[in-house]
């Protein structure tokens, strides 16, 4: 019989030989009409599943809510600079890109698997964070630089209240409040963050939404799916930063010398 030649590449996610794309065999026609949105199309294209309308709703939700956060965070400020210097949209976008990390959004996954685990098992808010304090860790997804006690991350609010009134349960939403109400204890800037409130929800809708096994919901998290959600919305307020510079015409930014402590050595000896 004929043989098929092995193959250097094996794509599961979509198909673009028929008459229009299919992403995870929905063809695109499908996609294109009103009870279909940006969720649904993430969520075949990065799980290979079609979510309820609630869940596909919360993606979009968090991709509007991390958009962005103004021009002085990490991200948007190396953007405005690279911009200001010159660089080409895509140059400034991924300058501003390359800052998401394990303290500046970067921190969804680690958050969602330490608070789930911690949930699973039932460890006390308070064994947890002293748990991770004696192993010289940070808590994922607690902490915020201008955000406090007193002056409450507004977006977190909002993705909370979405998931109480749309999800079926929101378990890990509720354990990671638990963990705030003691690290604020601690510092009144030690809030739930943004990171770390789409950590939980994700993984309570993940976990509710009857489509993922208890090891998808795992490999979701082990692949670095949800820092890729912080990654795509904040790259519309990224190019928009870019935009904004180009469009006003911003000469090169150089940062003001009485913002700098030079603190050089002594200049040491021949
Ligand atoms: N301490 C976010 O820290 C930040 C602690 C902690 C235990 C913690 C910090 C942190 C975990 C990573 C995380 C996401 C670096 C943040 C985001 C998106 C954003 C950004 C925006 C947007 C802030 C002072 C003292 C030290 C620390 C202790 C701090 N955090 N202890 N667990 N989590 N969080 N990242 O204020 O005894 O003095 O040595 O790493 O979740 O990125 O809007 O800006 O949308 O763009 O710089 O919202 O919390 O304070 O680092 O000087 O620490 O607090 O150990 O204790 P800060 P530091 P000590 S959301």
């Amino acid at each position: 019989g004929a043989v098929r030649k092995t193959t250097n590449v094996v794509c599961t996610i979509s198909d673009d030989r028929g008459e229009e794309p299919t992403y995870a065999s929905v063809p695109l026609s499908e996609l294109m009409t009103p009870s279909y949105g940006v969720g649904d199309a993430l969520s075949l294209l990065w799980f290979k599943k079609l979510l309820p309308p609630w869940a596909s709703r919360f993606i979009e939700l968090v991709l509007v809510t991390a958009a962005d956060h103004g021009p002085c965070v990490s991200g948007a400020h190396n953007t405005i600079v690279a911009a200001r210097a010159g660089k080409d949209l895509i140059s400034s976008l991924c300058s501003g890109l390359l800052t998401i990390g394990p303290r500046f959004g970067g921190a969804v996954d680690a958050a969602a698997i330490a608070f789930k685990d911690a949930q699973e098992r039932g460890v006390p808010p308070d064994e947890f964070v002293e748990g991770l304090k004696k192993c010289g860790r940070r808590v994922e997804g607690i902490g915020h630089r201008i955000k406090t006690a007193e002056n409450r991350d507004k977006r977190v609010e909002l993705l909370s209240r979405y998931a109480k009134e749309a999800f079926p349960s929101t378990h890990v939403l509720t354990y990671a409040k638990s963990v705030e109400a003691y690290t604020l204890t601690k510092a009144s800037n030690l809030v739930l963050n943004i990171d770390g409130c789409i950590g939980a929800l994700f993984v309570d809708m993940l976990m509710t939404a009857d489509q993922f096994s208890p090891a998808e919901v795992d490999e979701v998290l082990e692949l670095g799916a949800l820092n890729g959600i912080f990654v795509v919305s904040r790259s519309i307020g990224l190019v928009g930063h870019a935009l904004d510079q180009r469009r006003m015409k911003q000469p090169l930014y150089r940062h003001p010398w009485d913002d700098v402590l030079y603190a050089s050595p002594e200049r040491p000896p021949p």
